[in-house]
């Protein structure tokens, strides 16, 4: 991390918006600095949180004064808040110091995104729809990041010392100093909670000093609203303290984890609680005690529930309970419902397999009505380019949750939960722009405002965003716009058209990798399990009629609509049938051909966002200019290598020419399979080959 984010803090982002300056990212959303002072009072007992209010008001509001109450309205959530503005005056209240501030960042966004002008005499109450807004780090205790793009972590490796030795403001480090921005951030969107380890877990994350440690985080956000919560490794009893089983029944390892919590809330009052992979990807848990989910969950629950604590306990499973991977999550869980402690949360994907570019909603979803549910989405691009391609997620959740709202019920089982939460997988690094590209933190932006209120529109998400970074009234910000609002169905496009999920390059999941078939490995690790391709066509065919009967998991009204191949959207062809290539697509082009022009319009796409970026440069910062074009060269680059790693390979099985609205490829099939396009090619050899064909 550099020292920049010093200077950035402490001036709260001085940075002008006009083309010339230096925006590396380091600011995050704020850019925009008030010419004057603004006038604030604050009319209740100052704290940490107030102060972050005032200090955020007097650095960024343009406007008339604005006043500050703490007024507890029956009724009103902790976090909600009022904003009543006459005459240019503005007055924020709410029940609590976390909604003041959540109200003092909301008028600062308005005032940027609409103009001072455009919400005067106004008088509106602000509830957020998610009660925990929750982030989740696959951060590892030596500092790396799994499925991180943008540098190391931000609180592990070498960051505890150095952010522990500080001791007063005036001598931040940079560790501290990252964390702060973090936490700023986090709170201008809304987001009141940090898992900040790895799902993945060591053992260790409970052991007394890494807590002692956890309490420093837990100490530095605690001003923001935002809790921390740890990822937990069920096999922690065995492993730190030599207990011989983690059995959820036994009286040992119940007495074990009721200790542990006792200590861990005598560090840190207001810990949030733990997030759980179990019986997933070799992680322990209750069932290699011929426990059950439900077991394992409820025991965690119990030694947490005197303080409050929260369990989430994770639905991303694939035993081989089915030949299908897409149905084992539900099997696994659906017969669960009802057995869980109410402070239980099953944390559900999005989609049933993984954070694919598209997938359909979890059949999970609506499908346990008497136990909590939340939905965890990926912030952190591990199957959409990394931190290469430029890809705005506000449309792909946007699309989700309209799903799982028409087809699962989710906004009434929101209102039934005690705890209404969502989670995303963090895509928060090091680096100096925090996530890999300046662009990416639109989808932590997207996440945050999503998590508050999931009927925002992508479209009014990308506004808000880009008025806060590239500006209001500037040429470039329409342009912008529309990059971010085409970017994720372009992805889809010359990665995965048609309802094609995981034909990525094994281990890293960056370029294509359609013939990957290691013998003697999972079936379902494998490409073309995925794909099924033959002579007479390609998809997985999940119908009850014919196929592993996957769309039964869900309400009929999307089953039904699935099931049948002629009104299955085309979006999801072939994650639900194994479609002919001859098969007549709903565009009225056949299989094969709408392929060819899906991975074409794909590149299409790639190239028209270079374009429309180039556009932008007499209008936009010259370094975050440079860094997202150079990042779209890469982006347009592995847009040509999809298409021609796909369409070869699956020429091979159609055996049809390539119509000649698609540019023939430029890669053979071998070429492609030689050099497996991959985050290693950038340094290797082969790497040349790659770039000579820009
Ligand atoms: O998407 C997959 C990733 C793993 C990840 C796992 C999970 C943390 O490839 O890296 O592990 O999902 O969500 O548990």
């Amino acid at each position: 991390m550099k020292n920049k984010h010093l200077v950035s803090l402490l001036t709260l982002a001085s940075v002008c918006l006009s083309a010339g300056a230096e925006n590396d990212g380091t600011n995050l959303w704020f850019q925009n600095k008030a010419n004057n002072v603004a006038n604030v009072t604050l009319k209740t007992k100052e704290s940490a949180t107030t102060n972050i209010a005032v200090r955020e008001l007097k650095n960024a509001w343009g406007g008339g004064s604005v006043t500050l109450a703490r007024a507890p309205k029956k009724g009103m959530k902790q976090d909600a808040f009022t904003i009543n503005q006459k005459g240019g005056n503005v007055t924020i209240t709410s029940p609590s110091d976390a909604g003041l501030m959540y109200g003092a960042y909301h008028i600062l966004r308005l005032e940027q995104t609409l103009g001072k002008d455009a919400y005067r005499d106004t008088l509106f109450t602000e509830t957020p729809e998610h009660d925990l807004r929750l982030l989740n780090h696959w951060d590892n205790l030596n500092g790396t990041v799994e499925r991180g793009y943008a540098g190391k972590s931000i609180f592990w490796g070498d960051k505890p010392q150095s952010f522990i030795n500080t001791k007063t403001r005036t001598a931040l480090t940079a560790a501290r100093t990252a964390i702060e921005s973090y936490a700023r951030a986090n709170a201008s969107v809304g987001i009141n909670g940090a898992v900040i380890n790895n799902v993945n877990a060591s053992p260790k994350m409970l052991s007394d000093s890494v807590l002692t440690m956890v309490k420093a985080y837990a100490d530095a956000l605690r001003p923001y609203n935002i809790k921390v919560y740890l990822a937990v490794n069920f096999s922690s009893p065995v492993v730190l303290d030599g207990l011989k089983t983690a059995d959820p029944l036994d009286k040992d390892v119940q007495k074990w984890w009721t200790k542990k919590a006792k200590e861990i809330y005598a560090k840190i009052p207001d810990f949030g609680g733990f997030l759980v992979k179990a019986n997933s990807e070799g992680q322990p848990g209750p069932m290699d005690f011929g426990r059950t989910h439900a077991d394992g969950a409820n025991m965690l629950a119990k030694a947490l529930k005197p303080f409050g604590g929260i369990v989430m306990w994770r639905a991303f499973v694939y035993s081989p309970s089915d030949p299908d991977r897409a149905k084992q999550a539900y099997i696994e869980f659906k017969d669960l419902d009802s057995k869980f402690m109410d402070n239980v949360i099953i944390q559900i994907k999005n989609g049933p397999i993984d954070f694919q570019p598209r997938e359909p909603y979890s059949p999970l979803f609506g499908a346990m009505p008497k136990t909590q549910e939340m939905a965890e989405l990926q912030i952190t691009q591990e199957y959409l380019g990394h931190s290469n391609h430029i890809c705005f997620l506000g449309t792909m959740w946007e699309e989700f949750l309209n799903d799982i709202k028409k087809y699962a019920n989710y906004t009434d089982n929101l209102k039934g939960y005690k705890y209404r939460a969502i989670a995303g997988v963090a895509n928060v690094g090091d680096d100096a722009n925090f996530c890999g590209n300046t662009m990416a933190q639109a989808n932590w932006y997207a996440f945050g405002r999503l998590a508050w209120n999931s009927n925002l529109t992508s479209k009014a998400i990308a506004h808000e965003w880009v008025s806060q970074n590239i500006g209001k009234d500037n040429k470039a910000c329409k342009t912008v716009e529309d990059i971010l609002l085409m970017s994720r169905e372009t992805v889809v496009d010359y990665m995965m058209p048609l309802g094609f999920h995981h034909i990525f390059a094994e281990g890293h999941h960056y370029g294509p990798q359609p013939w990957q078939n290691n013998p003697g490995q999972r079936a379902d690790w494998q490409c073309v399990y995925y794909h099924r391709a033959d002579a007479k066509g390609v998809g997985f065919d999940r119908t009850v009629k014919t196929g592993s009967g996957a769309t039964a998991q869900y309400p009929a009204a999307f089953g039904n609509m699935v099931e049948n191949i002629n009104t299955c959207p085309d979006k999801y062809l072939l994650w639900f049938h194994h479609a002919d290539w001859n098969h007549k697509c709903q565009t009225g082009r056949t299989l094969w051909n709408e392929m060819c022009y899906r991975y074409q319009n794909g590149l299409n796409g790639a190239r028209e966002m270079l374009r429309k970026w180039n556009s932008t440069e007499p209008y936009i910062d010259t370094r975050l200019f440079n860094d997202i074009q150079e990042k779209m060269h890469i982006q347009v680059r592995d847009a040509e290598w999809w298409k021609d790693a796909c369409l070869n390979y699956f020429q091979t099985f159609s055996h049809q020419p390539i119509p000649a609205t698609t540019e023939p490829p430029v890669h053979s099939l071998n070429e492609v399979k030689r050099v497996r396009l991959g985050i290693t090619n950038y340094e290797n050899p082969s790497a040349k080959l790659l770039n000579s064909r820009r």
